[in-house]
């Protein structure tokens, strides 16, 4: 008998048919009324396999008795109900690592798309343009200061990369990370007065929720530009669209948004913007990884193995 496990949110097509191979799948998006699926299936689940984004919400893992593993296909927990899973014995993995370069990746991308204004120059070319009417100039990227808000690996990542475009580095983080040599500035506020660019990096959930607010974003300042990839959660957003509105920072690059896919709409107008459908991690090569560590994480967990990269 296979175990059955219950997928929210899709994997690559491979990887799909691999889970098919080994589990017995219920596809929560395919359902058409989820409570009728979920009262039908749910007391035979032993298993989630889940996105960093959709998570595993208390209320859901309640309806799921019999419910051992939370594989996340990701690296956030903060929509995972960690508490409840460890009062009730339930197994969380996440992906770490095989995303972390591409995360990266996708930070430095925003941080030269938004100051470059590659995007909007790609619009003039394409709209006919060039030769008829001016492009404002850009703002250069080497030697420009960095605040990075949280330096964990990602964070970590971000600062080797910008270490080759000359940028002077400084972080806010809870404690002084050991055996880095860039400044830890506690203060995020202050932080943002030092940087010409604030990259931010670190994990969601109720302690840093909101923390990039408006006295941050003012600091930051009108020649300030804010690259977001972690959660939208983070940054304050009717302040953000407010401080883009009132041209209190220069810019800003955004791979994520509080309520997903939903981006305010106000920025949808806006060329000093770079917008990005939370897509940092979505590289053919790193999906792959990240779904061989789902699947590892699984077969450990039923065999009866310790998970290789469990949090819980
Ligand atoms: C993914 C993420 O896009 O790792 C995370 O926590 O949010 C992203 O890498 C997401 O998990 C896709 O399932």
């Amino acid at each position: 008998m296979k175990p059955e496990v219950l997928l929210i949110g899709a994997m690559m097509p491979e990887l799909e048919s691999r889970l098919d191979a080994d589990y017995t799948v219920h596809r929560l998006a395919q359902a058409g009324d989820k409570e009728a699926f979920l009262a039908e299936v749910g007391p035979r689940v032993r298993g989630i396999v889940t996105g960093g984004v959709t998570g595993a919400s208390r209320a859901l893992m309640e309806r799921l008795p019999h419910l051992g593993i939370v594989a996340v296909n990701g690296i956030g927990t903060d929509a995972v109900d960690l508490d409840y899973a460890r009062a009730q014995g339930i197994r969380v993995t996440t992906t770490p690592n095989v995303l972390t370069d591409d995360v990266a990746d996708m930070a430095m991308a925003l941080l030269l798309a938004t100051s470059r204004q590659i995007c909007q120059s790609d619009r003039y070319v394409r709209q006919g343009l060039w030769g008829r009417q001016g492009l404002p100039l850009a703002r250069k990227v080497t030697g420009k200061k960095l605040g990075i808000v949280g330096l964990g690996r990602i964070g970590r990542a971000v600062a080797k990369r910008a270490e080759g475009f000359g940028m002077p580095i400084a972080y806010t983080d809870v404690t002084e990370i050991p055996g880095v040599h860039y400044r830890r500035v506690p203060d995020l506020a202050a932080l943002a007065e030092w940087a010409e660019i604030l990259v931010v990096a670190a994990a969601g959930g109720p302690q840093s929720r909101g923390v990039v607010n408006a006295a941050v974003l003012e600091a930051l300042g009108p020649e300030g530009i804010l690259i977001n990839v972690a959660r939208g959660s983070i940054v304050d957003e009717p302040a953000l669209v407010a401080a883009l509105e009132g041209k209190r920072i220069a810019g800003a690059g955004l791979d994520v948004f509080v309520d997903e896919p939903k981006v305010p709409e106000a920025l949808w107008r806006m060329d000093n913007v770079v917008l990005q459908p939370h897509r940092a991690s979505a590289t053919f090569e790193t999906r792959i990884a990240m779904g061989e560590l789902v699947l590892a994480n699984l077969a450990a967990h039923f065999d009866g193995r310790e998970p290789p990269t469990a949090v819980v």
